[in-house]
């Protein structure tokens, strides 16, 4: 039976629901691995660390070999970048405030253009990767997502690249899922791609419930959960 969207048979409708069978899917000449914000910054020992973060890398180099099109982000920030704290005189890393576009919750100073602090992580082997979306550049916008800045109007050129190459499947990989990945997701989903994001292969900040909002918006917007593993 054929595997809907949601790891629902189709046709099959009084079957459990069941996950994707183990290595169902095989990624073909439409499908691209995106893999967000893998650096030394979101790493445990960074200066915005993933718990975990490091957990992931093995995996994505895995997936890398599996994939016949590879594109990553990193995170690329200006120093005194407006998400940083330190900018806003008076505020904490975590805390919140409003920029010209809206709320902004505000990082410790992290991943700021050309330190070790930004390069890719050790050990992260995408000598394979086609293209390097930088993010974050412009000193008064944040960009989570890789498609769109957080002015949500600012675009970084990733959908035309998408399109232009016939890249329609999306599979999202990286640090933190509930933020730069789930930005990216649901992007990709308005975008019109079919967006997997492939949970074991993420890891997340949470901060305050941020995990279980960003789950609910991904699968709102259509956004599939799916494991390394059911990925041939
Ligand atoms: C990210 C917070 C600030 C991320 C980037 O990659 O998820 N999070 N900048
Ligand atoms: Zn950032």
């Amino acid at each position: 039976a054929a595997v809907g969207a949601a790891g629902t048979l189709a046709g099959a409708s009084s079957w459990p629901l069941r996950a994707l069978a183990q290595g169902s899917i095989t990624p073909g000449a439409n499908a691209v691995l995106l893999v967000v914000d893998v650096q030394t910054c979101f790493l445990p020992g960074g200066t915005l660390p993933v718990a975990q973060g490091d957990e992931i890398i093995p995996l994505i180099n895995t997936l890398a070999g599996r994939f016949q099109n590879v594109v990553m982000t990193q995170d690329w920030h200006t120093p005194g970048h407006a998400s940083f704290a330190s900018s806003h005189p008076g505020k904490d890393p975590f805390e919140t405030t409003d920029l010209s576009y809206g709320p902004q919750v505000l990082w410790p100073d992290h991943c700021v253009q050309g330190t070790e602090d930004a390069a890719l992580a050790p050990g992260l082997d995408l000598t394979a990767a086609q293209l390097v979306i930088r993010k974050g550049f412009h000193p008064e916008i944040d960009s989570y997502s890789a498609f769109m800045e957080a002015d949500r109007e600012t675009r970084t050129g990733l959908a035309g690249y998408l399109k232009e190459r016939d890249l329609t499947d999306v599979y999202v990989v990286g640090l933190a899922t509930d933020f730069c990945v789930a930005w990216t997701a649901q992007d990709a989903a308005d975008a019109g791609l079919t967006v997997s994001v492939i949970e074991d292969a993420c890891r997340a900040i949470d901060l305050n419930g941020s995990l279980a909002a960003a789950w609910e918006a991904m699968e709102a917007a259509g956004v599939r959960r799916i494991q390394s593993t059911d990925i041939a």
